[in-house]
């Protein structure tokens, strides 16, 4: 099986973003360690403290970001970072080439279960003419994307990554600690019976998608015909990988539980990201209003409705929304 730098260069990729990729690799075969180690070194459960969105950090997301953090920026690649564990953008070198967005464990409320968890990143091209400490650098749409992945830490460790050229999939060999190349331009089948959706969160959600999503309910005795399975790990990371593998649709759908916090998941380091490994593997990445590489982000904490996974069901949901 060929090592992750031989494939990539295959692919034309520039040899300072693969130094990046590798970089970022590094801290993930680290917290695929402390995350395997559990209960063992006292590493589960909460902090005390909560992040810029309000969120209560657990003890992994704090070790997983400063890994992060400090391999990346000791890279010499890199501007800035910026990551859901901190509220503003971390300054690397001014003539760095890089930005980098990262999640650094997400669905981290799984750790306590022993479930499923991840890192999600998203490169971006840096500019010239901003400040390395300045916001404003990483307000670049997810087309603008040089890279994008997700290290998922599963039954085994696993990495998705797009660096624009298909979406590929690596496992991690332990034994070697090296990520090997499993599976080449992998492929979202277009049709689905399977959507993955918090239920719980139904009454709340707009008129179109509760329509949608009863049709679902109704399987074959319903408009659609056939019946639907449900699935939900709530880790976006783990739900994308289904999807990745085998299709399906994913969706966090705009919701009026909290006035203040219409949408749930960030556009910078999960919605983008995702719909750039999506895009590549033939998939659909969209909110009812358009397409989400397309967004123009205004913060970089900023939210977005997601609808994405397999083409042709992203399309009949959206079809509700006309
Ligand atoms: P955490 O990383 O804070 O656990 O959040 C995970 C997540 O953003 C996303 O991965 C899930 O799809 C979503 O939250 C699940 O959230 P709910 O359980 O509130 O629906």
């Amino acid at each position: 099986m060929q090592r992750l730098a031989p494939a990539l260069r295959q692919d034309n990729v520039p040899l300072d973003l693969i130094s990046l990729i590798q970089a970022i690799l590094t801290a993930s075969k680290d917290i695929s360690f402390r995350v395997g180690q559990g209960h063992l070194n006292d590493l589960l459960g909460s902090t005390e403290d909560e992040n810029v969105q309000g969120e209560v950090q657990k003890k992994l997301d704090v070790i997983s970001n400063d890994m992060l953090k400090e391999i990346i920026l000791e890279s010499g690649f890199v501007k800035a970072i910026s990551s859901e564990e901190e509220d503003h953008c971390v300054a690397g070198v001014e003539d760095g080439k890089y930005l980098v967005s990262f999640d650094p464990l997400d669905g981290s409320s799984n750790t306590d279960i022993n479930s499923l968890i991840g890192t999600i990143f998203s490169i971006h091209e840096a500019p010239k003419d901003l400040a390395a400490n300045d916001n404003d650098m990483f307000k670049q749409a997810g087309d603008k994307q040089v890279c994008a992945g997700y290290v998922l830490y599963g039954p085994s460790t696993m990495l998705a990554m797009t660096t624009g050229n298909g979406t590929h999939f690596y496992v991690l060999d332990k034994t070697q600690g090296e990520f090997l190349l499993v599976e080449r331009n992998v492929q979202v089948p277009a049709d689905t019976a399977e959507f993955s959706v918090n239920m719980s969160n139904q009454r709340f959600w707009q008129t179109p998608m509760q329509n949608y999503i009863n049709d679902l309910l109704a399987g074959n005795t319903g408009p659609r015909g056939k019946n639907f399975n449900m699935r939900w790990i709530a880790a976006m990371v783990g739900d994308i990988h289904r999807v990745l593998c085998r299709g399906g649709i994913f969706t966090y759908p705009t919701d009026s539980k909290d006035a203040s916090k219409p949408n749930k998941l960030r556009l910078m380091y999960e919605a983008n990201p995702m719909a750039f490994l999506l895009e590549q593997a033939g998939g659909l990445a969209m909110t009812s209003q358009g397409r989400i590489m397309d967004i123009q982000p205004d913060s970089i904490h900023q939210r977005v409705e997601v609808i994405m996974g397999s083409k042709n069901e992203v399309e009949k949901c959206l079809s509700y929304y006309k």
